[in-house]
């Protein structure tokens, strides 16, 4: 699109939302400082650049070709992603993304082997999150980590968390910055347990051992992520909702939401006001789930919508850790990435512009059907206007023209692999 339209769009925008209250010129300002972290996995469908690669227990299905195959590749479809965003960014990263000096076990990794992703993330001025990898590994028995009834094999994996965390917060001391570390267990069921309680003082035990070192929060925030369910622990699963939240709040850890990750009915975005009054660190993991499956690309859709909405009336757009987590091997990944991270970062935009004063107002006035009235006429406002110069701005494709800069790149780059 042409500059002149965009400025021209933007400044009849910038009217439009004055009658609403909100000042378009501001929340472009606030906009501008805004991060998401980009999930590093969508990449490669979680292979990570480990020798021996067995299966997985987070379920990747597509065999688009094209995938990353080693760090350079990941990095550089990485940076072609970034490149069309507007906001700042974070990097999210996981073990199996480790590039070790000299072959070593996952458990025994240190900070040395992200020097190159440091490195990177200097370069290309991007933060960095962390994840240890609880899956896809010998040590994993039937799906079961530090829940496991063997004590080698949950010793292993309390090892493993206790070097993530190090391995976060040495990160986040590299880049002067703070480091999400994020804990995911796939531990769980099949079938109906016996004794549940039986396995969640398991995971208790493990993760009070795993998590007993403190750190400076400046450099390192850890969150564990709770699943209602997942493929092949339909029955159970040990890290649910219900244990997460008071094990994090009694314990002063943050706590991720995956949008996925609950019932098809239940609002993650209702959440984040209660939420809010109780924790000091709040991770998302913007995601799509689709019936029984939690990692569709996120798209712009009410969920994703009312998530951002609801933060920025809450006032907690930033405190939040808002990071993304898909993967689709099915479409062009790069694709699926951009599309992913746009949406997020556009949805973020339209509730920065919300007439939330107005809004708030109305209902303080118990008006109700203006709160009403203002809420649907809210739905139409030009937020696009607004995004494609906040795209102009940072230098990311507006339109159609960032779709024409990927079809290019997976020409020149993927279509070669
Ligand atoms: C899995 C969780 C978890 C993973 C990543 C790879 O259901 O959502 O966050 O997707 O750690
Ligand atoms: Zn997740």
């Amino acid at each position: 699109m042409k500059e002149e339209q965009i400025l021209k769009n933007y400044e009849s925008a910038k009217a439009i939302y004055r009658d609403f209250g909100v000042d378009a010129d501001k929340a472009l300002e606030k906009y501008k400082n805004m991060r998401i972290s980009l999930h590093c996995w969508q990449g490669d469908d979680i292979r990570g650049f480990e020798e021996k690669v067995v299966a997985s227990e987070n379920v990747v299905t597509g065999n688009y070709p094209g995938a990353a195959r080693n760090p350079q590749e990941l990095r550089a479809d990485i940076e072609q992603v970034l490149k069309n965003s507007p906001v700042r960014h974070k990097v999210n990263l996981h073990s199996v993304y480790a590039e070790p000096k000299k072959p070593t076990s996952r458990e025994e990794l240190d900070v040395t082997a992200f020097e190159n992703w440091i490195e990177w993330a200097k370069k290309n001025k991007v933060g960095l999150d962390y994840n240890g990898s609880f899956f896809a590994h010998e040590m994993m028995d039937n799906g079961l980590s530090v829940t496991s009834q063997k004590k080698e094999v949950r010793d292993f994996w309390i090892r493993h968390l206790e070097t993530t965390r190090e391995i976060a917060y040495n990160m986040g001391k590299s880049l002067n910055d703070v480091c999400v570390n994020n804990i995911w267990f796939p531990d769980g069921l099949k079938d109906n347990p016996a004794d549940r309680r039986y396995w969640r003082e398991l995971l208790k035990d493990s993760l009070d051992k795993g998590l007993k070192k403190k750190y400076d929060k400046k450099h390192l925030i850890d969150t564990l992520e709770a699943k209602v369910f997942g493929i092949g622990t339909e029955c159970f699963v040990a890290g649910s909702y219900d244990f997460y939240l008071p094990y994090c709040i009694k314990n002063g850890v943050g706590i991720c939401l995956d949008t996925g990750h609950f019932h098809p009915t239940e609002s993650v975005a209702d959440k984040l006001s209660s939420l809010s009054l109780f924790f000091d660190d709040i991770l998302l993991h913007v995601s799509r789930g689709v019936r029984w499956d939690s990692d569709h690309v996120t798209v712009c859709d009410d969920t994703t919508n009312a998530i951002m909405v609801e933060a920025n009336r809450a006032g907690i757009m930033d405190k939040l850790h808002i990071a993304l987590d898909y993967f689709d091997a099915s479409i062009n990944r790069i694709f699926a990435w951009t599309v992913g991270l746009r949406c997020a970062a556009r949805s973020m935009l339209a509730a920065l512009l919300e007439p939330v004063d107005m809004l708030k107002k109305a209902e303080r006035a118990d008006d109700f059907g203006l709160r009403l009235a203002l809420t649907e006429e809210a739905k139409a406002l030009p937020v696009n206007a607004v995004w494609d110069m906040a795209c102009l701005q940072a230098g990311a494709g507006v339109g159609y023209d960032w779709i024409k800069d990927v079809q290019n790149y997976s020409e020149k780059v993927i279509a070669r692999r």
